[in-house]
């Protein structure tokens, strides 16, 4: 299978947990907008729910699709979010935000009753970090922070897009962090989400429930 075919596999089984009435958080990147699209098909033969996206590209592809889409303040509780991944260890801990969009899906993760992550058979790691871990912070603190995330053993680059600060759906700037293999995932997003200026980092601790990893002998189940 190619990485799309994994996708598309691991995509197709998360749609399955999916039921009439549900309020469903919506993901970003590229595996979500799989999941999106088929949503969107369900959608089309009656399925019954109401969206809540996580990003803007999201909406707009899910709103194209006909899905209904509402605000985070319209929903009292979100049963379901699926959502792509960067990185995944065998503890179900993700590193997010390669989309830019991890600040925004975190919060629906937050206020989800589930939490289903789906991937490629790559993004399977033992050890999360050799993905850039994704830093969200304010405009104003984005250079006065690049020392502190050295000092924490990482190489820091402010994320760029057509020479200039990326910025991400709130207008918040990321600093790419490759701080290679991280031995305390628990520790370093503690510390990171402590620091003055940080608005999100793109580490998730005991935020997924379900893992479904598209590989060439199937989807692989995890949690
Ligand atoms: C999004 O999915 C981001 O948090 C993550 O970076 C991205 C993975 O993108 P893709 O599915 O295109 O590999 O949720």
């Amino acid at each position: 299978m190619t990485e799309d075919e994994q996708k598309l596999a691991a995509a197709k089984a998360a749609v399955e947990h999916i039921k009439d009435g549900m309020v469903v958080g919506l993901g970003t990147g590229s595996t979500a907008a799989k999941m999106v699209d088929l949503v969107g098909e369900r959608v089309k033969n009656g399925l019954d729910i109401i969206a809540v996206p996580t990003s803007e590209a999201t909406a707009r592809q899910a709103e194209a699709l006909g899905i209904r889409v509402v605000g985070l303040d319209e929903v009292s509780v979100i049963d379901l979010t699926i959502d792509g991944t960067d990185e995944v260890d065998p503890e179900k801990r993700l590193i997010k935000g390669g989309g830019g969009a991890h600040l925004r899906e975190k919060i629906v993760a937050s206020l989800s009753d589930r939490m289903i992550v789906i991937a490629e058979n790559k993004k399977m790691v033992g050890k999360l970090g050799a993905f850039k871990l994704p830093v969200e912070v304010i405009p104003f603190a984005a250079g006065a922070l690049l020392p502190k995330m050295e000092a924490l053993g990482s190489t820091p680059e402010i994320r760029m897009k057509d020479g200039q600060p990326f910025l991400t759906d709130e207008g918040n700037q990321i600093i790419d962090c490759a701080f290679g293999e991280i031995d305390d995932p628990e520790e370093l997003a503690l510390t990171l989400s402590t620091t003055p200026g940080v608005v999100e980092h793109g580490l998730f601790i005991d935020y997924a429930d379900l893992v479904l990893i598209g590989t060439d002998d199937g989807v692989k189940t995890f949690g």
